[in-house]
């Protein structure tokens, strides 16, 4: 099946009260894991690349390993650019085969960014080409306890509905409280429910997407850590408020850190228990299979996307 754009995609989850997992790919091990899950599970899939993935494995590496698992799998698959920084990345990937594309100009002030995700939109549409972008900027650790600084960085109802009004974007990232990484909450998980559901009320029928939503599970925190690893008090969002958000309007999830916590915890434990290992299919296979029974759970357990492909 060829690449499809996100529009479909996010429709049908819309209307079925599902949300559809968004998976960063840095590598062809994780992008067998996270395919094989959702061909087990028949569900729709988001393959996304960042600025720093394109770096690492570069973008014609990346191509053609997401062709190869088209070819592979008979599933509605999307090929997503993570957080594209400015025009040229975004018409880069535009141009060089993705399906759809994140322009994230959640740094500039709203007319700017409204202007920069305009271009972008206008670039891509006429190619079939869909767009996310991002109002409100993700919380910092220090910022999802301070009730002040909410109204300074999460997304603001008002400016939601003027911004997909005026740029014409296909989905919006929202601010509510998460972050990227595994350091997330200090205390219990704080997310702002109310404001999601006011921007979800005066954006009705439009695809909300949920960054920084790794979960961060304790298991592969002291898996990491029982095999020498040091990662300190880490805390994710509960699945229990993503399967709650992906009955409404958040239509895109995105989880990066558990499948590297995932994969991490795999290659530590084989090093210590196998010291003498040097094979590097003996620990990137095992990790391929620890990130497939991540991707598994997340999309039967939390998204809810199983069998919707
Ligand atoms: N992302 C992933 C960002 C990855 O530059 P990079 O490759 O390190 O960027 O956009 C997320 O929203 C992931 O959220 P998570 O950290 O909670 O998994
Ligand atoms: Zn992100």
């Amino acid at each position: 099946m060829p690449l499809v754009t996100t529009k479909e995609m996010f429709k049908k989850a819309y209307t079925g009260g599902y949300a559809v997992g968004a998976f960063n790919v840095n590598d062809m091990e994780i992008l067998q894991g996270i395919v094989e899950a959702a061909k087990e599970e028949k569900a729709p899939l988001i393959l996304q690349v960042s600025a720093g993935a394109r770096k690492y494995a570069r973008h014609e590496y990346l191509i053609h390993l997401v062709k190869a698992a088209l070819e592979t799998a008979d599933l509605p698959i999307a090929l997503h650019l993570d957080h594209g920084e400015d025009f040229e990345v975004c018409k880069a990937c535009i141009d060089g085969g993705f399906s759809s594309v994140m322009i994230d100009g959640s740094k500039y002030p709203l007319e700017e960014n409204i202007k920069l995700t305009k271009k972008v939109v206008d670039y891509a549409h006429p190619k079939g080409v869909t767009v996310e972008a991002e109002l409100g900027k993700l919380a910092g650790i220090e910022d999802a306890v301070k009730v002040a600084a909410k109204d300074a960085t999460y997304t603001d109802p008002d400016e939601a509905e003027k911004f997909v009004k005026e740029t014409g974007c296909d989905s919006l990232a929202i601010a509510i409280g998460t972050s990227h990484g595994a350091y997330k909450f200090k205390g219990d998980a704080n997310l702002d429910i109310a404001r999601l559901n006011e921007i979800a009320r005066r954006l009705p029928n439009f695809p909300l997407v949920l960054h920084g939503a790794s979960s961060v599970p304790q298991y592969l925190v002291d898996e990491c850590n029982k095999y020498g690893g040091k990662l300190p008090g880490a805390k994710g969002v509960p699945e229990e408020m993503l399967r709650e958000a992906a009955k409404g309007a958040i239509c895109k999830i995105n989880i990066d850190t558990d499948l590297r916590l995932a994969m991490t915890a795999t290659i530590r434990r084989i090093f210590v228990e196998s010291p003498a290992e040097f094979d590097p299919r003996k620990y990137l296979g095992p990790a391929r299979d620890e990130i497939k029974k991540v991707v598994k759970h997340k999309i039967a357990d939390v998204l809810g996307c199983s069998g919707k492909a």
